[in-house]
Order: C-alpha cells, then sequence, then structure tokens
C-alpha cells in the first residue's frame, strides 16, 4: 500500500478534517512540551470513538506504520511526539466524562478528557479526584493513566494506578478489551488496567477509564517554611508527616527556584529575609480545628514564627503558585533536561545537595533548578544548557539517585528520555519480562516504537 492510500484509508475512518497532513496543522503535535524533543508525523489523526481508535490501529497495523498515542502533550520526556514517520493518534476527542456514581464516589473519562474536567465534575457530585498536578487544563485521563502520574497528593492518594476501577483500550490489532464501569473488588485474573497504568502507549490505547473519587475535605490550609538547607526541610516534612494526619502535600523547592518564578511570574517572595530552601506543606481535612492544628505542628517543629499560613482560598493560590509555577519558568529560561528521579527519604537531602555540582562537573556552563515532591521522595533536577541531545548530565544525575538506591523515573515515565536507564536501573530480567509482555500485546511493535525499549 503506498502512503496515499494508507491516508486515504486513515480519512475514510476519522473524516477529511480529522487527519491532518499538513505541516501548519501538524506542527504542534510534533514537539513536546519542554522543545527537547520533536520528530515529523507522517500524519495526525483525530478519531471520535474507540471503534474509530480501533479502525485506525487496524488500518496502521496492516500497513506495518507506527502510532504515537497522543494526550495533551504535555508529557515530560518525550514520549508524545513522533520519532519520524508514525501516525500520531490524538485521543482529544474522547472527551466524554459522564456516568457519575454520587454514591460509590466513582465515574467515567474519556481519554481525552482533561485531568480539570474530571475534578469538575467529581466535585459538581460533591467528591474530588485524588491526583492533582500543574497540567490540569492540558493533560488528558488517558495521558495520565499511560504515565501513572503522581503530582501533588501522591502521598495521601496514590498515583493513577490506584484511581483506576476499570478500563477501555484497544489492542495494536485493533481489538477492545473492556471492563467498564469497573468494581473496587474484581479478582478476575491479571490486573490488565494496572498494566496499562505506566505501559506510555507502547501495549494499547486507552479510550476510556473509571475513576474512583475520594471526599471533598472543607478545611484546607497551606503552609511555607524556610530552611537553611534541604536536610533541615526534609526532617521537618518527616516531622509533619508524623503529627499530622491531615498532610497532603510537601513541596520543597530552593531559592534560586523562587527567584525564577518570581521573577517570571511577577509574584512576592513568601518570607523575610529569604532562605536557601523552602517547604510547602497542605493539610486538608473535615475538623475545623485543621489551620490550629497545623499551627501546632509548625511550633513544635520550631517553625512557628517563621511559617507563613493560608487558609483563604486567595492565599493558598498564591503560595502554591511559587511551587507549581517552576515548570514554565524554566521552560522560558530555555529547553530544559528534565531529570525526574526518586530517592529513599533518608536519602533525599544528599540527592538535593549534590546534583548541583556533579552537573556542573558535567558541563560546566549548565545550571539547575530543583524542586520536588518531599513527601514522596521525588526530586525534580532541572537542567538548562546543554544541548538537547547531550546526555552527560543526564547520566550524572541518573547516576546519582541509582547510586543512592532510587529510581530514575518517580513519576514522569522513561519515555525516549530514559531509554537506555530502563536496564541499569530494572536489571536485565525486569527488562527481559516487559519486553515479553510487549512481544504478547503488540507482536508487530507498531505502538510507540522507541519508548520504553530501544527497537
Ligand atoms: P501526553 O503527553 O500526550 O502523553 C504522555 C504519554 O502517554 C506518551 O507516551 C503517550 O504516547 C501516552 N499516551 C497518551 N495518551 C494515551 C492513551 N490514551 N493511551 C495510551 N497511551 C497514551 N506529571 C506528573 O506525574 N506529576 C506532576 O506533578 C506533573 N506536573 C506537570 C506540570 C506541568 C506544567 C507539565 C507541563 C507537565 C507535568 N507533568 C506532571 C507531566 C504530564 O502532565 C503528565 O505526564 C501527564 O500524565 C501527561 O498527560 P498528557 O495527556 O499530556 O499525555
Ligand atoms: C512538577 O512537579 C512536575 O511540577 C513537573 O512534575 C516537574 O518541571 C518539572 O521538572
Ligand atoms: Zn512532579
Amino acid at each position: 500500500m503506498t502512503d496515499e492510500d494508507f491516508l486515504v484509508r486513515l480519512r475514510e475512518i476519522v473524516g477529511e478534517r480529522h487527519c491532518l497532513t499538513e505541516p501548519g496543522m501538524r506542527a504542534g503535535h510534533e514537539t513536546d512540551w519542554t522543545r527537547r524533543f520533536s520528530g515529523s508525523a507522517l500524519a495526525v489523526v483525530r478519531p471520535a470513538t474507540a471503534g474509530e481508535v480501533a479502525a485506525v490501529l487496524r488500518a496502521c497495523s496492516a500497513a506495518g506504520v507506527g502510532v504515537v498515542p497522543q494526550g495533551g502533550n504535555t508529557g515530560l520526556v518525550g514520549g508524545s511526539v513522533p520519532r519520524g514517520g508514525e501516525v500520531v493518534l490524538s485521543l482529544l476527542r474522547l472527551a466524554s466524562v459522564d456516568d457519575v456514581d454520587a454514591d460509590a464516589g466513582e465515574l467515567t473519562a474519556g481519554a481525552g478528557a482533561t485531568l480539570s474536567a474530571v475534578q469538575s465534575a467529581a466535585g459538581v457530585a460533591g467528591w474530588e479526584f485524588g491526583v492533582d498536578l500543574g497540567a490540569r487544563d492540558s493533560a488528558t485521563i488517558g495521558g495520565m493513566v499511560a504515565t501513572n502520574a503522581g503530582g501533588v497528593n501522591v502521598m495521601r492518594h496514590g498515583p493513577m494506578r490506584r484511581q483506576l476501577l476499570g478500563f477501555e483500550a484497544v489492542l495494536a490489532d485493533g481489538t477492545i478489551i473492556r471492563r467498564l464501569p469497573g468494581m473496587v473488588k474484581d479478582n478476575t485474573g491479571y490486573d490488565l488496567g494496572g498494566l496499562l497504568a505506566g505501559s506510555e502507549g507502547t501495549l494499547a490505547v486507552v479510550t476510556a477509564v473509571r475513576l474512583r473519587l475520594v471526599p471533598a475535605l472543607a478545611h484546607r490550609s497551606v503552609a511555607v517554611a524556610g530552611f537553611a538547607d534541604a536536610a533541615g526541610a526534609t526532617r521537618a516534612a518527616a516531622g509533619l508527616r508524623q503529627r499530622l494526619s491531615s498532610v497532603q502535600a510537601l513541596e520543597l523547592f530552593t531559592d534560586a527556584g523562587l527567584e525564577l518564578v518570581m521573577r517570571h511570574a511577577s509574584l512576592a517572595a513568601p518570607l523575610a529575609p529569604r532562605q536557601p530552601v523552602y517547604l510547602l506543606v497542605e493539610a486538608a481535612g473535615t475538623e475545623r480545628t485543621l489551620t490550629d492544628d497545623l499551627v501546632a505542628a509548625l511550633e513544635a517543629l520550631g517553625l512557628g514564627d517563621t511559617a507563613v499560613i493560608a487558609d483563604d482560598p486567595d492565599g493558598r493560590h498564591r503560595l502554591w503558585q511559587l511551587r507549581e509555577r517552576h515548570t514554565e519558568a524554566v521552560n522560558a529560561e530555555g529547553v530544559p533536561h528534565k531529570l525526574d528521579v526518586s530517592v529513599p527519604l533518608a536519602r533525599y537531602a544528599e540527592m538535593v545537595e549534590r546534583a548541583p555540582a556533579l552537573v556542573v562537573e558535567a558541563d560546566p556552563a549548565a545550571r539547575t533548578v530543583i524542586y520536588g515532591h518531599v513527601g514522596d521522595g521525588n526530586v525534580h533536577v532541572n537542567v538548562l544548557g546543554p544541548a538537547p541531545d547531550d546526555e552527560a548530565v543526564d547520566d550524572a544525575i541518573l547516576g546519582l539517585a541509582v547510586g543512592l538506591g532510587g529510581s530514575v523515573s518517580a513519576e514522569h515515565g522513561i519515555g525516549v528520555a530514559k531509554v537506555d536507564w530502563l536496564l541499569r536501573d530494572r536489571g536485565e530480567a525486569a527488562v527481559s519480562a516487559m519486553r515479553a509482555i510487549k512481544a504478547a500485546w503488540d507482536p508487530a511493535g507498531i505502538l510507540n516504537p522507541g519508548v520504553l525499549f530501544r527497537q
């Protein structure tokens, strides 16, 4: 089949308007959010139903053309954009959010529904969704399942995998597997939905999921405290977690990152005088005494006089902006190398303290900006300066994380950015087991070729 015959077939399936071949129309789907990764696609197709997804996959299988599933294209490891010549399968038109069960606290979302659409639907039903992250207005539920996204509330509610009650997905040959709406208890063989969480588009295309919701908590407080070093912030994070069952986010950032965010977003410093390291804590609960309890915990840790606290929506938002806007502030400075790692909590401060020196050793001109979810042992090392394909700093930082007993990917995935590190982190036996699963689900290797494994 010629490329032109193949494109005719795709147009028959999704309609002329939803098969994009013009370079200008494809462009937004061909470069990732960081601008570090890009490639050209044969076409971008935008199916509207699981049936159309199945037909597109059947056509791609028959033609032997690779498929790159894409949601909001906010992924940070290059897995959502083509390497060259694939079909980008955009799931954005599968954006329904329905079948909300307000008694059970569950809803069904199409793969293309944004996180904020799911959060709103949950709120209307008197519930909340347990996962939250800064890209909420663009990141899709399908992409979040595929990356097993984490975010700021993992310490309380877990990552995406923990929210999954059921799923609908399409295999490479066009077969649809459906377990919707899904049940809380369901011991019927392998957990196929769980396997899709973190599969990064390499096993199947997720078209819909059933999600569990969590209780909406009426009271919420946010505090920011300053520290002389990461060790102090890490100790305080552990102390807060031990004292307060209402803690649901513990975030760390440094003064270098704060400086960048303040400049980029025109925000004021939270504390005077400024401090080298900051800890943001959010508590949420049903008790009216929530803020008093947080103040008491901060006082017990010797932070009562220096921390700033807000329990009104505007004040909380202002404090959260200081942490949440790091990603866009870094992007405004250049094309970052994003090194999302986790380490045991006991090594967290060491990771934060040692990373900048290692970066400079690998690339003397590079700048490092560090922040992360300290409650989960997750550090985001962002490096500005090295060329996109220069992996010296990546190797230095990922090597440090592994050396400290950590993981080379905490929540963003492997994508194409860390393919060589998967083997070094997980070892031959685990990667062979993963390859066996890949071969069983996608024998021709058309789903997201080059992601997770080298071809
Ligand atoms: P995409 O970027 O489109 O795709 C990501 C991967 O999933 C790709 O491999 C793609 O092929 C695959 N995929 C997409 N949709 C499907 C589907 N339907 N079926 C099968 N495979 C699919 N991540 C976190 O974990 N925590 C954070 O706190 C966080 N904060 C962020 C803040 C900002 C400002 C930004 C830009 C990103 C952030 N991210 C975070 C990263 C990103 O938002 C997540 O990885 C998110 O899950 C990606 O969703 P997406 O819809 O954009 O997926
Ligand atoms: C966050 O926690 C996201 O803000 C993005 O995971 C991390 O910008 C990053 O490196
Ligand atoms: Zn993060």
